[in-house]
C-alpha cells in the first residue's frame, strides 16, 4: 500500500485514476481547486454526463467499496505553503500531477486564457517540484504530459520515448553520438506549457535527484472505467464542447445527437489515442515502476493506437450512419501527417490495450445516446481560432 496524492483528482483523467488506485488498496488523497468546474460555468458548457459534486462522489465511493478518499480544495499554482505543509504532514510516496489547464483551444481563445494557462500550468509544476525538494521527502512524481510536446511530424521514424540519439560532426570531422531530449515542437500555448514542464523536470532531476516519470499521453477517449461504472454518482465527465471536447468523443456524441461529424480541414491529421481505462492502468504501472534516485527523468509514451482524423470520422459514420462535414480548420497545424510512436515500455510492463474496435459502440450507447438530452448543440462549434481575427 502506498500513500498517493492525486493533484487534479476531480478531472476527466484524475477522478477515475483516484478511484482505480483506491480500489487497488492504496491510500489516496485528492487535491483540486475545482477550476475545471468553474471553466464550465465560464463557458456555459457542461459535461454531457451528470457529474456530481465532490462530496457526493466520495460518499458514493465509500458506500460502494468501504474505502475513503480524502479531498482538499486548494490551488496548487498559488497556494505553495499549503502544498508544502500537506506534503510534510501526509508524507506521500507518490504524487500524480494532473492539475493543469489542458485544452488547446481554450488556451488560444485570447490573451487572458493564454496567460492563465501559462501562469497556472508552469506555477503548478514548479510549486510541486519546489515542495518536494523543500519537504526533503523521497516522493516519486508522476506527471501527465502530452504526445504534443514532440509535434506530430516524424520524418518516417518512430517517435522515441522522450530521448533521441543524434550524431554530431565536430570541427575535425569526427562523429560524436549524443542522447538529447527529443526537440520540442508545441502546437498551442497549452502544448507549449507541457514542453516547458519537461525542462523543469530535467533541471530538478539533475539538481535535486527527484524521481520523476513524465507520461506523454495521447488523446484520451471513452468515459467510464470499471470503477466509475459502479454507481451513477461516480460517473466520469464527458466534454463535448468546442473548447474541451476532444475529437473522438466529440464524433461519438455528434453521431448520437444527429450532428454532422466536424472534421477540421482535410482530416489528414494523424494523432495518438488511448482509452481512459488504459490511462488509469498506465498510471498504476508508472507508480509500480519508479525510477531510481540516480536515474534521469523516465519518459513513457502513453498511447495505444494512432489514427487519421478522417478515418475515424469514416469509421463512426459507418457504424452509426452519421454525416461528415469537412470544415475550415480553426487551428494552425499540418494538414496531413504520418505518426509512428514507440510505446514498448508500457506494453513490457503489462498494459493490455483496449482497442477502438472493442469500445466504440459501447461508448455510443452507454454514454452518448443515454445522455443525449443534456447536449447543448450551440456549444458544439469550435469558436477558438489560432489565427488573428482580421
Ligand atoms: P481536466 O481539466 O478534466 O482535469 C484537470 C483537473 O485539475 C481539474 O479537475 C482542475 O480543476 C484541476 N486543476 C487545474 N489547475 C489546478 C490548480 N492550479 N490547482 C488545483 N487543481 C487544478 O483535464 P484532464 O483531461 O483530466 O487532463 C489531466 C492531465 O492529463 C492534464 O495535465 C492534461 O494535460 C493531460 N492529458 C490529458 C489528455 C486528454 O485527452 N484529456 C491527453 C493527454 C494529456
Ligand atoms: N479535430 C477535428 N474536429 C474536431 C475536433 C478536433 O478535426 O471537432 C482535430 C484537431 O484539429 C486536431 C485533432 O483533431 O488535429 C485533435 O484535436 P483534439 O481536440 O482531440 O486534441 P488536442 O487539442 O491535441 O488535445 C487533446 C487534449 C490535450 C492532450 C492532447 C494529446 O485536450 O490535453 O495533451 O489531446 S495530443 O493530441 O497527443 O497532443
Amino acid at each position: 500500500m502506498k500513500k498517493i496524492v492525486v493533484l487534479g483528482g476531480d478531472g476527466f483523467c484524475g477522478w477515475p485514476t483516484a478511484l482505480h488506485l483506491s480500489q487497488k488498496g492504496h491510500d489516496v488523497v485528492i487535491i483540486d481547486n475545482l477550476s475545471r468546474r468553474n471553466i464550465d460555468n465560464e463557458l456555459e458548457a457542461y459535461s454531457l454526463t451528470p457529474i456530481r459534486p465532490m462530496s457526493a462522489r466520495l460518499q458514493a465511493w465509500r458506500e460502494r467499496t468501504g474505502r475513503n478518499i480524502a479531498f482538499h480544495n486548494f490551488d496548487v499554482a498559488k497556494e505553495y505553503d499549503k502544498l508544502l505543509q500537506f506534503f510534510c504532514n501526509y508524507q506521500p510516496d507518490a504524487v500524480v500531477h494532473f492539475a493543469e489547464q489542458r485544452a488547446a483551444p481554450y488556451s488560444m481563445k485570447s490573451s487572458r486564457q493564454k496567460r492563465y494557462t501559462v501562469d497556472n500550468n508552469l506555477n503548478a509544476t514548479n510549486n510541486v517540484l519546489c515542495a518536494i525538494v523543500e519537504s526533503e521527502l523521497d516522493i516519486h512524481l508522476v506527471h501527465l504530459g502530452t504526445m504534443g510536446v514532440y509535434g506530430y511530424g516524424t520524418a518516417g521514424m518512430k517517435i522515441p520515448e522522450g530521448y533521441l540519439n543524434v550524431q554530431v560532426i565536430t570541427e575535425e570531422g569526427r562523429a560524436i553520438e549524443k542522447e538529447i531530449l527529443h526537440p520540442a515542437d508545441p502546437g498551442s500555448v497549452y502544448h507549449m506549457t507541457k514542453t516547458q514542464d519537461q525542462l523543469f523536470f530535467y533541471y530538478y532531476n539533475k539538481n535535486d535527484g527527484i524521481r520523476i516519470t513524465d507520461l506523454h499521453q495521447g488523446i484520451v477517449w471513452g468515459t467510464q472505467t470499471e470503477d466509475t461504472r459502479q454507481d451513477e454518482r461516480l460517473i466520469n465527465r464527458f466534454d463535448y464542447d468546442g473548447d474541451y471536447g476532444t475529437v473522438l468523443n466529440r464524433f461519438l456524441m455528434q453521431a448520437a445527437v444527429g450532428y454532422p461529424l466536424t472534421v477540421h480541414g482535410t482530416g489528414g491529421q494523424t494523432r495518438a489515442f488511448i482509452h481512459i481505462q488504459d490511462t488509469v492502468r498506465c498510471i498504476e504501472l508508472a507508480i509500480e515502476n519508479p525510477p531510481d534516485r540516480s536515474d534521469r527523468v523516465q519518459i513513457l509514451n502513453q498511447m495505444t493506437e494512432t489514427h487519421r482524423i478522417r478515418d475515424l470520422a469514416a469509421k463512426i459514420a459507418q457504424l452509426t450512419g452519421a454525416q461528415i462535414e469537412y470544415q475550415t480548420n480553426p487551428r494552425k497545424e499540418a494538414a496531413e501527417n504520418e505518426l509512428h510512436v514507440e510505446n514498448a515500455c508500457f506494453l513490457e510492463m503489462g498494459l493490455q490495450p483496449t482497442t477502438l474496435s472493442e469500445g466504440l459502440m459501447c461508448e455510443v450507447t452507454e454514454i452518448a445516446e443515454k445522455y443525449v438530452d443534456r447536449c447543448d448543440k450551440s456549444k458544439i462549434p469550435c469558436t477558438s481560432t489560432w489565427y488573428k481575427k482580421k
